[in-house]
């Protein structure tokens, strides 16, 4: 009885262990809220766009609407092209993509390659579009400001 009691202690203290692990890494993982979306607090809100299979991911984004200036009223942008076709990043005021967003823009990047950028977020309630400039019609997406 005594050995079954000894191995008992190490057993609870793995299973701690674990488990503090799971929660950590459950909590470490924000890419539900907000579609990929980071934000420090004071600082500058940031997305992440992976483009890949002539696709954007995530597509959808939700941001806060813009303090009006400074670091924590501007966004970062950072594009990664994970396929293999050339993709860029351009954001408009419209749907139509028609009006583009100052500074957001990213040139082409080769497959592998990316880049950054970094705009100004509204400071009123809207929607914001991009789409890869070299395939117009596949690769679109969306950033809410709320
Ligand atoms: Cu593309």
């Amino acid at each position: 009885m005594k050995h079954s009691r000894l191995l008992i202690l190490p057993f609870l203290l793995m299973s701690v262990v674990v488990g503090f692990a799971l929660i950590a890494a459950a909590c470490g993982d924000d890419d539900d809220d907000g579609g990929g979306a980071t934000t420090v607090p004071g600082g500058p809100q940031a997305i992440k766009v992976v483009a890949k299979d002539f696709k954007f991911d995530p597509d959808e984004f939700k941001l806060k609407v813009g303090t009006g200036g400074g670091a924590a009223g501007s966004v970062n942008v950072t594009f990664s092209n994970q396929g293999s076709a050339q993709h860029s990043f351009s954001l408009y005021t419209d749907e139509g993509f028609k009006n583009k967003v100052p500074g957001a823009e990213i040139a082409p990047a080769a497959g592998g390659a990316g880049g950054a950028s970094v705009f100004v977020a509204p400071t009123t309630k809207t929607d914001l579009y991009f789409r890869c400039e070299i395939h117009p019609t596949q690769m679109k997406g969306e950033i809410a400001f709320e």
